[in-house]
């Protein structure tokens, strides 16, 4: 396999990629292509890529347009929603513009309101995500996820295979293994990057659109820094720390940048675009497709889920395999179940595996910078 001379811009490329596949997108829409606009880790992505649709993220991540959401969403409102409503509402988010249809669940309350509000201004799809995780709610996922494979079939003029599903099946799987393989670095200590840089890679290979190009990107990446690992290049020893909470892609990666710069060292995400959306492959071998397809995604540990024995579960596994000294977990503001949520956390983290543990609740903005870097440098002093 070819190495990369360059990691470093190679590390800026992925940074820069969801802006870099605006162009793409529009490329894709021209040449006649669905593009699906999805907003949430239970989408289960296989069911549009199966019919060749380009699935593209659009929760958003600035907070460039909360003030038009606040002219009609409440302020008191979770930032995620408030910027990707106001994204829609100003037409300003490309992908939301080339979306032919925006597909929704029934995950928490501020989500799931938005979109009764979002389907003004383009088709949306609402899939009814159960909130807990047993035989009934796999039951209800499945026929969701079949429910929206027809709505597909009917909105676009094709027919979705079980045959295409599993095709797609297999080429997520091997995209899933081509990042963990990448984050499983991180466990080596010292580390051989740094944990911003291997969240760009995470975050930005979901903006790519060719998998099979991603999947030899990321395998090539690996083992470039693998190589130059062994050759002695790496960092020097710091705080491991492990990131848990809400999203937080864009503004609120202020807190991971803050960690590195006080001296600490990010060597996983539980979040999602981290192992939440990653770490669990899709049965390949289940004869039922649908099925196989409900039980991963909806095993997802999200605290909309209650109870969410398999986020503490997760946790658990990540503080182990990656040696994390502490962890501290990121709450966007009014994230309701992620924030009650952070009570069981903290016991788990510091009962069970006796590591500090911090919560920092944060939006998009930067008015609160000077704060939390005091917070995040007092909590790494003591480590
Ligand atoms: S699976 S984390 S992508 S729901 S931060 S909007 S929960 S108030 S984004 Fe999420 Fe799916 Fe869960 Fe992942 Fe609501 Fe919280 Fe805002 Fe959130």
């Amino acid at each position: 396999m070819k190495l990369i001379n360059d990691l470093p811009k190679v590390f800026d490329e992925f940074a820069q990629q969801r802006k870099n596949s605006f162009l793409a997108v529009k490329k894709i829409k021209e040449s006649g292509k669905p593009v699906v606009g999805v907003f949430c880790t239970y989408l289960p992505q296989e069911i549009p890529a199966a019919m060749g649709a380009a699935v593209v993220g659009l929760c958003s991540t600035s907070d460039e347009t909360v003030s038009d959401a606040e002219k009609d969403l409440p302020r008191n409102l979770c930032p995620l929603i408030k910027s990707s409503y106001g994204f829609a509402k100003t037409d300003k988010c490309p992908f939301f513009y080339f979306s032919d249809l925006i597909v929704g669940e029934t995950t928490c309350d501020g989500k799931k309101k938005m979109y009764e509000y979002l389907g003004e201004f383009k088709p949306v799809h609402v899939m009814q995500l159960p909130n807990t995780q047993n035989e009934d709610g796999y039951e209800m996922y499945r026929r969701e996820i079949i429910r929206f494979k027809e709505k597909l079939e009917e909105l676009f003029q094709t027919v979705i295979t079980e045959e295409d599903i599993r095709k797609a099946i297999v080429q997520r799987n091997r995209e899933r293994q081509a990042l963990k393989d990448l984050y499983g670095l991180m466990k080596a200590d010292p580390l051989p990057m740094k944990g911003s840089d291997l969240f760009h890679i995470l975050y930005g290979s979901t903006f790519k659109f060719d998998k099979e190009q991603v999947i030899t990107e990321l395998q090539g990446i690996r083992k470039q820094i693998q190589s130059e690992y062994e050759q002695g290049k790496r960092l020097k020893k710091m705080p491991r720390i492990l990131i848990t909470g809400s999203p937080i892609g864009g503004g609120a990666f202020k807190v991971v940048n803050l960690i590195e710069e006080n001296g600490g060292a990010v060597v996983a995400f539980e979040n999602c675009a981290g192992a939440k959306s990653i770490e669990e492959f899709v049965d390949e071998k289940d004869p039922d497709v649908y099925g196989a397809l409900a039980r991963r995604y909806l095993n997802i540990g999200c605290s909309c889920m209650s109870p969410n024995p398999n986020r503490f579960e997760l946790l658990g596994k990540l503080i182990e395999e990656y040696r994390a000294d502490a962890v501290v977990e990121v709450v966007l503001t009014a994230c309701h179940t992620y924030n009650v949520e952070t009570y069981g956390v903290k016991r788990f983290v510091t009962e069970k595996y006796g590591i500090p543990y911090m919560t920092v609740e944060t939006d998009y903005s930067s008015g609160d910078m000077g704060q939390l870097n005091t917070r995040i440098a007092a909590f790494l002093e003591m480590l």
